[in-house]
């Protein structure tokens, strides 16, 4: 058994991993309809592996993807949204009506992890959901 808790602590993953092609996974924060609620709302994902998170907010209002525990968990090669690339740590993504962002990162330690939007009553509405890493 690998020391999770070990790797998670700071430094880059391996150069072959990075060359590893990512895994897509796409995320909706709230729908065309205005419903409140991520879709899907759960994701499943393995430690060690390289994925592309595709956010976008189909939704009249604005919306956030949050998930403080999980992003300390996750190596984050970049953020890229409109032509912007960001680096380094990121908590939280905001994206306005329309908005698309991608998030490219390795999952560190494996986990359950809570997902939500903290817009006031967005949460309580149902905007909410997990993601689990696998070792
Ligand atoms: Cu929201």
């Amino acid at each position: 058994m690998p020391n999770l808790a070990h790797a998670a602590t700071s430094t880059a993953p391996s150069v072959d991993l990075l060359r590893q092609p990512a895994t897509e996974i796409s995320v909706s924060l709230g729908t065309s309809s205005n419903e409140l609620k991520f879709v899907p709302d759960s994701l499943e994902l393995s430690a060690f592996k390289r994925y592309k998170l595709v956010l976008t907010n189909p939704s009249p209002q604005k919306h956030y993807f949050t998930a403080k525990d999980f992003a300390d968990g996750i190596w984050t090669q970049k953020v890229e949204a409109g032509n912007v690339e960001i680096k380094g740590a990121i908590h939280e993504l905001e994206l306005k009506p329309g908005a698309k962002a991608e998030w490219v990162f390795v999952p560190l330690k494996s986990g359950k992890y809570a997902l939500r939007c903290p817009i006031p009553g967005h949460t309580e509405a149902g905007m909410k959901g997990n993601i689990a890493i696998a070792a």
